[in-house]
């Protein structure tokens, strides 16, 4: 009788601790087995000259979401997660706004529900609070994180921004349930001074979003976000880092024990803000809050993924077609302010990383598995998803590290119909993607269903933290 499911042989297995030839062993959808295996099998998959990966962990996207203007997503949960599957990754984690319509734990069944319908991996929410005066909304919050939704989004800017009063409260709550604060971090005041301005003087076409949205909005926010959680000693994630100054504050930050930890995203990688420039309404293919920024933010977020700086990599993978469902709702020309936000990003974030940290200068193919896999799961408490080791599900990607492609016009499986990154060649493909050691993916098809994806409870935060909340607050409350 075979002890195991499956072994994926002779591979090069990659993992954010170690690069060595083995073998994986899989029964019942867990990794068992590491190593030279000739433990009896079902099957055998021959690996040989190919690397292997853990499956990617997106640990900010949004699926199924009104965005901040009122725009529906043009990704069901089928649509992103064939995309994300696609391009090797296994684990998302959405949005599941507060709904002025229902109590927060009806919202949050209601994505559950939509998920365990459209989803082919696995996921996790979010919560986004907008509206703390909501009716029982602290109660509610606390029953959420307790029935295993472990992070909280909250905004200070983008029509949904939570008062510093309120972002107190909220900081309060997550530490004692143990749950993430995750935050939007940009100054709303300054945004809607410069937005003003701009308009009132007809600087209205895509390539003034960028401008609206200054670099200092976001150092202010980020500045205090951080002193935030200085004052409650308890962690913060700050979502899509875009400037050197914010890398800079968050390192001072972790140098005197601040529990502040951020993300960046491939857009503010690779792009600068000049794909914006492109023809009237085109640029608004690329519009994103924050906006891309310059090649010298490009050099201090890869400075801050190395040194630790910057935790991990996600895509912030905002959908919206290039029409009146989407970027154009408003009507061809309207201004800057009117067009929706995101681009998207689930299906290209790990062969982007993959091509830039393998072949490239890019740090080490660890890193690639830390950043983009073994660290959104650990920090947003994913139980044994992120690494390739007994135990840990068997979400695992098999790399044709030989493979160059080019990007073009509508090639993605999402529903968005451009593909942001046209004409960018890279080298590294996902070919085979197994989720709990079923293969979902082989040479880039879909073998899959919707529906095969599970929610992950996350049953504790397991946040571990030196710093202690401020001195005063605490003698003042003893
Ligand atoms: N910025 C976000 O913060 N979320 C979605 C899209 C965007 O551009
Ligand atoms: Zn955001
Ligand atoms: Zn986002």
């Amino acid at each position: 009788m075979p002890e195991l499911d499956l072994i994926l042989k002779g591979a090069r297995v990659l993992t954010s601790q170690s690069d060595g030839m083995a073998d994986i062993g899989i029964s019942n959808g867990v990794i068992t087995a590491l190593g030279s295996i000739t433990t009896p099998t079902i099957q055998t998959i021959d690996a040989t000259g190919k690397i292997i990966t853990p499956g990617g962990v997106d640990a900010h996207c949004h699926i199924e979401q009104l965005s901040g203007m009122g725009l529906m997503n043009a990704d069901t949960f089928e649509t992103a997660t064939r995309s994300a599957a696609i391009g090797g990754t296994t684990t998302t984690i959405s949005f599941a706004p507060q709904s002025a319509d229902m109590p927060l734990a009806d919202a949050l069944k209601d994505y559950e529900k939509r998920a365990a319908r459209g989803a082919l991996i696995d996921h996790a929410f979010h919560i986004i609070l907008s509206d703390l005066d909501a009716p029982d909304i602290r109660r509610d919050l606390r029953n959420a994180i307790r029935a295993g939704h472990r992070s909280i989004k909250v905004f200070t800017t983008y029509n949904i921004q939570l008062s510093d009063r309120d972002i107190c409260d909220v900081l309060a709550i997550a530490k004692e349930e143990g749950a993430l604060v995750c935050v939007h971090a940009e100054n709303d005041g300054l945004i809607g001074w410069t937005k003003d301005q701009l308009l009132k003087s007809g600087k209205t076409t895509p390539p003034f979003h960028a401008i609206s949205h200054p670099r200092l909005a976001e150092i202010e926010a980020v500045d205090r976000l951080i002193r935030f959680a200085e004052f409650f000693a308890t962690p913060v994630m700050l979502f899509h880092i875009s400037t050197r100054e914010a890398v800079d504050a968050i390192r001072s930050a972790k140098a005197r024990g601040v529990p502040v930890w951020a993300e960046t995203c491939p857009h503010y990688l690779f792009m600068t803000a000049e794909v914006l420039d492109a023809d009237g309404d085109t640029g608004a293919k690329w519009m994103c809050s924050p906006p891309q920024r310059t090649k010298d933010d490009h050099c201090a977020l890869w400075d801050g993924l190395n040194d630790g700086t910057l935790s991990l990599v996600s895509s912030d993978h905002a959908p919206y077609r290039f029409d009146k469902t989407g970027k154009l709702s408003a009507g061809p020309g309207a201004d800057f302010s009117k067009k929706a936000n995101g681009l998207p990003g689930l299906e290209v974030r790990m062969p982007l990383m993959f091509d830039a940290m393998m072949n490239g200068e890019k740090l080490t193919p660890q890193k690639f598995v830390e950043l983009n896999c073994t660290a959104p799961a650990r920090l947003h408490g994913l139980p044994n998803k992120g690494d390739i080791a007994p135990g840990y599900d068997a979400d695992l990607v098999i790399w044709d590290s030989e493979k160059t492609i080019t990007y073009g016009a509508n090639d993605l499986h999402d529903n968005v119909g451009y593909n942001p990154w046209e004409g960018y060649t890279i080298t590294g493909w996902p070919t085979h993607v197994f989720l709990r050691g079923q293969e979902i993916v082989t040479g880039g098809a879909l073998q899959t269903d919707p529906g095969r994806g599970r929610w992950i409870t996350r049953p504790h935060l397991g946040i571990t933290t030196d710093a202690t909340p401020a001195r005063e607050y605490v003698e003042a409350t003893r």
